[in-house]
């Protein structure tokens, strides 16, 4: 029998690595299909928006957009409240999430490097701190975003502090987050997590 397939570039970053751990965490047994940069442009067009990640399920037709694929492993794995209103409050930190990546992506393709630098610091000093802040009047007890369960929110909020934390975004400090302990404990418990340790340790 085929098994789902889940299509994303050869990193493990942001919206794609995300629905692998998803996928890792909730015990499916899945195909991770890692696209080459160079067969991108052919396979662009036959994705549902145009963009990665997509899953495919058996006998379903593809699907795209990240939020809903997590919020679809979630609920069919135990990784998603039951609850319809706490549900949408974690849908809406997720939102939160994709918001971020919408606002700081557009300087991943600049190519003046002047440029860059002065939209980075520019969101290094006010976008950047805003949206922690929110995050964190969010967060509770802990150590994850609805309280002791790791949900697909918290895969998607590691995720985010993860990207800075590496310190490769230039001009962008990889201490951005740390002033906010709440969604820094929610980074490391997701890390700590044996299932997330058991993704990174496979070979
Ligand atoms: N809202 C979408 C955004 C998807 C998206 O922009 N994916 C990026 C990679 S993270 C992509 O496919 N970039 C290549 C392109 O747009 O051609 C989601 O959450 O999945």
């Amino acid at each position: 029998m085929s098994k789902p397939k889940l299509f994303y570039f050869d990193a493990p970053v942001s919206r794609g690595e995300e629905c692998r751990l998803a996928l890792h965490l909730a015990g499916v047994d899945f195909e991770d299909v890692r696209i080459q940069r160079d067969a991108w442009p052919a396979l662009k067009p036959t994705t549902p928006f145009g963009a990665v990640p997509v899953l495919e399920m058996p006998g379903r037709a593809p699907l795209a957009q990240s939020n809903a694929i997590l919020v679809l492993i979630g609920r069919q794995h135990g990784l998603h409240p039951k609850d319809d209103f706490e549900a949408a409050r974690h849908e809406a930190m997720m939102a939160h999430v994709e918001d971020l990546r919408a606002t700081v992506s557009p300087t991943l393709r600049m190519v003046d490097e002047a440029e860059k630098k002065a939209a980075r610091e520019q969101l290094a000093s006010t976008f950047l701190p805003t949206w922690a802040e929110r995050v964190e009047r969010q967060l509770g007890e802990g150590p994850f975003f609805g309280g002791a369960a790791l949900n697909v929110v918290d895969l998607k909020l590691h995720m985010a502090v993860r990207w800075f934390a590496g310190g490769k975004v230039d001009h962008i400090p990889a201490t951005i987050f740390a002033a906010y302990p709440k969604l820094t404990r929610v980074h490391d418990a997701v890390r700590d997590d044996a299932r997330v340790k058991s993704w990174y340790a496979r070979g």
